[in-house]
């Protein structure tokens, strides 16, 4: 496949580890090494932040849907991989390696729009983490999510000890990190892991209708709604309330706010652009 050209901006398709799709103002990132259930190799962590980089400078992507190939999302490091390097003895410290994941993270973080985990099958490792550090989870009825950690003795990565006390509260997320048991999909679902849990068979189509809904949305409000609240995770009243005041000021200014209010008044559905 060649590269696209996305209207704005460069919009690279061609990447060795990850598919892209792009339809309706949604891109999907599809991490694909099925054979290995999506494993991380350097490349697919490189090529991940350069594609999440990519679509935050895109304004035609209005929501962004991180997935797995096959029958997983993902199984974490490519063991193997990481192993080999190893070997190799020019292993970097693990820290610094796990500074390319983070990159992955704060991408995810700083979109200026929604970024939607879709999980089918296994999410286990830092692939699990990286579901987390997205705003929102959907997953499909056959999904399992495994801080895959303490089985091989290390501590959650990919900014687990940040998403998952916070998403499920201290005790939850101490029992997944230490006992490293599989969560089942109507688990998460019901401890608020993941935001939906859908049949496998309408998973696709569920993914689609959110993501399209969200893509449809006021995006830019969006973007701001992501700034308040994650600002908020970390600071008291006064600043959150502060922030809030500042970012209305700002949602104030957009075309879609002008539409928003001029559909309600005159009683049909808001055609928002994103602007
Ligand atoms: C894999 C992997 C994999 C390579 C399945 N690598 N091949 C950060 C920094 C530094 C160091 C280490 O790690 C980290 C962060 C982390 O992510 S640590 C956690 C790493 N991940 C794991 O420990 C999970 C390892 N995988 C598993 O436990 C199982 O594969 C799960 C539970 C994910 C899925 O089990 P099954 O559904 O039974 O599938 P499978 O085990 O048969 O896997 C299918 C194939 O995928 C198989 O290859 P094969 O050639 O036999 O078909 C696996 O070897 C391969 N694979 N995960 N992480």
């Amino acid at each position: 496949m060649g590269i696209a050209y996305g209207m704005k901006n460069m919009l690279q398709t061609d990447y060795q580890y990850l598919l892209i799709h792009e339809e309706n103002g949604v891109l999907t990132i599809t991490m694909n090494r099925p054979e290995v259930l999506n494993a991380f190799n350097e490349e697919m962590i490189a090529e991940l932040g350069d594609a999440l980089e990519a679509a935050a400078r895109d304004e035609a992507v209005r929501c962004v849907v991180l997935t797995g190939a096959g029958r997983a999302f993902g199984s974490g490091q490519d063991l193997g991989a990481f192993a080999a390097i190893h070997a190799s003895g020019e292993a970097p410290k693990v820290s610094e390696h796990l500074k390319k994941y983070h990159r992955i993270i704060f991408a995810i973080h700083n979109m200026p729009r929604p970024v939607i985990a879709a999980v089918r099958g296994v999410a286990a490792g830092i692939s699990c983490n990286i579901a987390l550090a997205c705003d929102m989870r959907i997953a499909s009825d056959d999904a399992r999510f495994i801080e895959a950690f303490a089985r091989i003795g290390l501590v959650p990565d990919g900014g687990g000890g940040y998403t998952l006390p916070r998403l499920v509260g201290l005790g939850r997320a101490l029992e997944m990190a230490m006992l490293a048991d599989d969560v089942t999909a109507a688990e998460a679902e019901r401890i608020g892991l993941v935001n939906r849990c859908v049949p496998a068979a309408q998973f696709d189509a569920a993914v689609k209708a959110f993501a399209e809904r969200l893509a449809s949305g006021p995006t830019r409000a969006y973007g701001l709604m992501k700034q308040l609240m994650y600002t908020s995770l970390e600071s008291d009243l006064q600043t959150s309330l502060t922030l809030e005041g500042e970012l209305q000021d700002a949602a104030l200014q957009t075309e879609d706010h002008r539409e928003g209010v001029a559909a309600f008044l005159q009683k049909r559905k808001a055609n928002y652009t994103g602007r």
